[in-house]
């Protein structure tokens, strides 16, 4: 089999070329061809040896799909100490993406240069590890501990420019031509004479007192419970107080800490998840897209600003349609706000933010839809009502046009059915807040045709959003999981817990927040409305939602009213305890004859984590969603379930799935089977000693 590294001479400097399709991973083949190449300059006339790479980027990092299998020689860190301990000075020339072992072997070298749109960054902490080949010990050695430690611990790369400022890289290789341009500069390197330039060898000085401690608090708030950035501070100290080379084995011994973690089997899990859910199953790469250029929203409330924003922001011409002028310039008037919001933040320029708000432009004539290629419909959460409005456009816009509810719940096969033209129909849920949650759910109805599904997946990647398809049901894979999630949630409180019990011990578990505390976010009388539009007999178990509607008949409506389970503080929106809700809880408690007792944190994590596994498990076997990885991205990117624990279905394989079965029977045993049920899925899988991981695997073969 033909190397994927190639070593040739040209004129006085040996040049190493890396091509491996599609990012330039460090497969055990590659560094086996960086050993060999590195060995033959040894042996040759080149007087400066070139690292370069061909395709769309320098090395993206260690090959992620052999982690977990047997290592195989050359190991990184001994390839990184062989390139640094050549005998003539080694240049590494970067584009695109040079991350994680990539940049390792970069830092390996002597000298840097990369093109300016290049992007260089350590990234290891997001798949629950740490640079594992001289990262941790190599970069505060050229850029300074603090330095160091900001760029590993965020994971978050950053650009030439960046890179030139810190001492990261030495030169900016201007042009288009990349190769030719660090060729020049070698040959220039090479008539000056330039030496090795050793990082090893170079000292890092001492942060002052109490860095390090601050950096490990701070952390122990901001990434609590997660175990790689704490030892990433571990090893960055140990690049202050120990030689190289106990440096570098120390990192090892925490490096291999990390890949044996069960965080780290879940970031994994996660990144490929994130990847496949992009897919879909049975529809061909290859399907002609529709053309997206312009867009028209409607509704300019609370998510059709951020959806405008979302398609403005990717550069689309956007028309923003509204009742009336009043609701018109309120809705511009978020955008306004949210525009001068990430400009404050610092993640848009001013220049680019105007250069965005200025493709939105609002208008309450639906002719102003004629010629728009998608539309996406944000009005009240009324089925006639939307309905209504698709009739409308189904009237007015181009054939070929693309039609989209962001529902949260209704049947989009009903909305679809008020056309001529289901097929171009589809649902695309967005979270909220729309300008930045990342996830989008795309619902195929069952008229969708397959191109407009594809063009739908394509744009969310090009509005910046992780796309999970889901089929249609009542609130989909997400809304429709976190019902019983919700409903466990508030029957551990009305049966005794507090309020601050259940989202302690949630947030405790690694949720970005608690149950309660998400409710009176997002208003307790979205709920509320959507009861009382239910007859009583379909509302379900009143324990499960009491609370909630005394607290909203009592005008306490969540964070709006600066009131909800928790009382809020005006300026700080901190939440509090309130010693009225305890007895409201009381008093619900006895109306509805509930004895309420003492519960403690692993019955109501177990209870609200199983709700969504077992519902989890349902929605798989109903082929709602296409593989458990789709779930975990849903709940990951959109609902503040932690990446380090993968996600319901990756942790319910992690607990194994027989735990989880007898943890839901025992919960059916005593809460009756109309809220447990075991899924079907769950006792089959469970029965059969196998994983959903392994199910997923059998559902493509
Ligand atoms: N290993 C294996 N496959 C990889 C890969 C990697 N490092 N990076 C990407 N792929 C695959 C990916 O699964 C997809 O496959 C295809 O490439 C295109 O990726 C010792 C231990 C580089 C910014 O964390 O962040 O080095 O789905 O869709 O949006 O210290 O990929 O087509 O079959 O994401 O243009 C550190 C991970 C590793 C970087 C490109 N490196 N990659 O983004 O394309 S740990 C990383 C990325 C490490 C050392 C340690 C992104 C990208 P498929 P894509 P993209
Ligand atoms: P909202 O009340 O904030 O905004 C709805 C907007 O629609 C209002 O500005 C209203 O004037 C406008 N509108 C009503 N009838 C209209 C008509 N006939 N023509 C044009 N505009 C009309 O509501 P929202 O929270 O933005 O929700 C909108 C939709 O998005 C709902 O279907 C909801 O379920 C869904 N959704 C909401 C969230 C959320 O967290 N709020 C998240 C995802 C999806």
């Amino acid at each position: 089999m033909t190397s994927p590294v190639s070593y040739e001479l040209v004129d006085d400097v040996g040049v190493i070329t890396v091509d491996n399709p599609p990012v330039n991973a460090l497969s055990h083949a590659v560094r086996q061809g960086l050993d060999d190449a590195i060995q033959a300059a040894r042996q040759d006339s080149s007087r400066v040896v070139l690292i370069l790479c061909a395709g769309r980027t320098f090395i993206a990092g260690a090959d992620i799909t052999e982690f977990g299998k047997p290592p195989r020689e050359p190991h990184l860190p001994d390839l990184c100490n062989t390139i640094e301990a050549s005998p003539k000075p080694v240049v590494a020339a970067l584009h695109g993406t040079a991350l994680g072992g990539g940049l390792e072997v970069a830092l390996s070298c002597h000298y840097r240069c990369a093109v300016p749109g290049a992007k260089l960054g350590l990234p290891e902490v997001k798949l629950g590890l740490l640079p594992g080949a001289g990262g941790t010990q190599r970069l505060p050695r050229l850029i300074g501990a603090t330095a160091a430690l900001d760029l590993i611990i965020s994971g978050n790369p950053v650009d030439a420019r960046q890179a030139a400022n810190l001492g990261l890289i030495d030169h900016v290789a201007e042009g288009d031509d990349l190769r030719e341009a660090a060729l020049a500069w070698c040959r220039e390197l090479a008539q000056e004479g330039a030496g090795r330039r050793v990082t090893s060898e170079l000292p890092v000085e001492a942060v002052p007192g109490g860095t390090l401690t601050e950096y490990r608090e701070t952390l122990a708030r901001r990434a609590r419970g997660q175990i790689a950035p704490q030892k990433i501070v571990d090893c960055v100290e140990a690049s202050i107080t120990r030689p190289f080379a106990e440096g570098l084995q120390f990192e090892r011994e925490k490096f291999i800490e990390c890949m044996q973690s069960p965080q780290s089997a879940a970031l994994r899990h996660m990144f490929f998840a994130e990847r496949e859910a992009a897919k879909v199953r049975g529809l061909s790469r290859d399907i002609a897209l529709r053309d997206v250029d312009k867009v028209g929203v409607i509704g300019a409330g609370t998510m059709g600003s951020g959806i405008a924003m979302n398609f403005a922001n990717a550069g689309m011409q956007v028309t923003l349609l509204e009742v009336d002028d009043e609701a018109l310039a309120k809705g511009l008037a978020i955008i306004d706000r949210n525009y001068q919001g990430s400009v404050k933040r610092g993640k848009l320029s001013e220049e680019h933010a105007l250069e965005c708000r200025a493709r939105i432009t609002g208008t309450t004539d639906y002719e102003s839809l004629a010629d728009a290629d998608l539309v996406v419909e944000a009005v009240f959460e009324n089925l006639e009502l939307k309905r209504e409005i698709f009739a409308k456009l189904d009237a007015v816009c181009r054939q070929g046009a693309i039609l989209a509810t962001n529902t949260s719940y209704q049947d989009v096969d009903r909305i679809a059915a008020a056309t001529e033209r289901p097929q171009d129909v589809i649902g695309l849920h967005f979270f909220s807040p729309a300008h930045i949650m990342k996830l989008l759910e795309v619902v195929r109805a069952s008229m969708t045709a397959d191109d407009v599904l594809a063009t739908c997946m394509a744009i969310a990647k090009q509005i910046r959003k992780t796309p999970v398809v889901s089929g249609v049901c009542y609130g989909f894979i997400g809304n429709r999981m976190l019902g019983h999630y919700a409903r466990e949630a508030q029957l551990c409180v009305i049966e005794g817990a507090t309020p601050e019990q259940v989202d302690m011990a949630m947030e405790d578990w690694g949720m970005a927040m608690g149950p309660l505390a998400v409710f009176d976010l997002a208003g307790l009388d979205v709920g509320y409305k959507a009861r009382q539009g239910l007859p009583e007999s379909e509302r379900g178990d009143p324990r499960a939602f009491r609370v909630a509607d005394a607290l909203v008949e009592m005008q306490r409506l969540g964070q709006k009213t600066a009131a909800g389970f928790y009382r809020y503080d005006p300026e700080t929106r901190q939440r509090s305890s309130d010693p009225e809700v305890e007895a409201l809880i009381e008093r619900e408690a006895a109306a509805l004859g509930v004895e309420r007792r003492e519960i403690g944190a692993d019955e109501i994590v177990d209870r609200l984590i199983f709700a969504l596994v077992n519902e989890g498990m349902n929605i798989l076997e109903e082929g709602i969603a296409q593989r458990p990885g789709d779930i975990d991205v849903v709940y990951v990117y959109g609902y503040g379930f932690p990446a380090w624990r993968g996600g319901p279905m990756h942790y319910a394989d992690a607990v194994g799935l027989d735990e989880v079965l007898a943890r839901v029977r025992e919960f059916e045993q005593r809460f009756g089977s109309e809220n447990w049920t075991p899924a079907p899925l769950l006792e089959t899988l469970a029965g059969e000693g196998r994983t959903l991981a392994d199910w997923a695997k059998s559902q493509v073969n």
